[in-house]
């Protein structure tokens, strides 16, 4: 199979919300010795944007949408340990990740965090559902560089604001960064709240955490 018939497969893999057929597409990137990063960029994921445009125009209820995020995952789990990581000798920083509490998306989180690290970022994923207190504790425990926050509902991206406050109340607001991203997040709210980084996609987001630890860069 070629690679273009690869991102192919991919995509549809994940708009069918087939998990068979999409862990089946990631074995053979891997056979194939492909760079997985842009399978997932290129294909799944373009596959799950597809998923949302069909759900908001509700010609997907949400078990479909649960089978296509399933799919998803399960190839991501595949592609995962395939990811080379940078061999960086200067680590980055350390970047605590999570989606916040009552929200349980997670897929875009995850392939942020992955990226982060591939690009030397010591990455430490909290999940979904995370509560602000969970981000202040670990930040704190591991004297985390940034803090960054996925929320992909207007309802939940109060969190990120909440999150702005309880760091300065924890007196660590000046010794992290926070970076805040998720599809209900835009560049004027990350603004309003005093969030330090904002990125729209992925490679959005690794520059933004580059520029957050090594501003002159
Ligand atoms: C998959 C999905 C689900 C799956 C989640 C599975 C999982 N394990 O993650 C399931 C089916 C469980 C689900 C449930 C629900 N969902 Co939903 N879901 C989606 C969907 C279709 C795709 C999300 C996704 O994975 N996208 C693909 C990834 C790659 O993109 P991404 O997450 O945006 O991430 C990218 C960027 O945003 C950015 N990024 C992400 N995080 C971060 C963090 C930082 C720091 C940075 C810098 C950047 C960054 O980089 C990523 C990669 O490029 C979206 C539609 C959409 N347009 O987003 C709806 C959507 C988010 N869901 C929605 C809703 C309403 C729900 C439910 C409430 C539905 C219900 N009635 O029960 C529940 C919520 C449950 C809860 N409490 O959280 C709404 C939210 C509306 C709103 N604006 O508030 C959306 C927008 C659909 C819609 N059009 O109505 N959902």
């Amino acid at each position: 199979m070629s690679r273009e018939d690869l991102i192919k497969a991919a995509i549809e893999a994940v708009i069918k919300g087939d998990e068979e057929a999409a862990v089946g597409v990631a074995n053979k990137v891997i056979a194939e010795g492909l760079n997985p990063i842009e399978i997932i960029s290129e294909g799944f994921a373009k596959g799950m944007i597809t998923v949302g445009d069909l759900f908001a125009k509700e010609e997907y209820a949400l078990p479909q949408v649960l089978l296509s995020a399933g799919a998803m995952q399960d190839a991501m789990d595949v592609l995962d340990p395939h990811i080379p990581r940078e061999d960086v000798k200067e680590k980055m920083g350390v970047v605590v990740i999570g989606t916040v509490q009552g929200d349980i998306h997670e897929i875009g989180k995850r392939i942020v965090g992955t990226m982060l690290e591939v690009y030397g970022f010591e990455v430490h994923d909290l999940g979904a559902d995370v509560p602000i207190e969970k981000f202040i504790e670990k930040a704190k425990e591991l004297k985390a560089d940034i803090v960054a926050t996925s929320a992909l509902m207007t309802t939940t991206m109060m969190s990120q604001k909440k999150l702005e406050v309880a760091l300065k109340e924890a007196g660590i607001r000046d010794d992290v960064k926070t970076m805040v991203g998720g599809a209900a997040v835009t560049k004027e709210w990350a603004d309003s709240i005093g969030a330090d980084g904002y990125g729209q996609d992925v490679t959005e987001a690794v520059d933004a955490a580059k520029k957050l630890v090594k501003p002159s860069k």
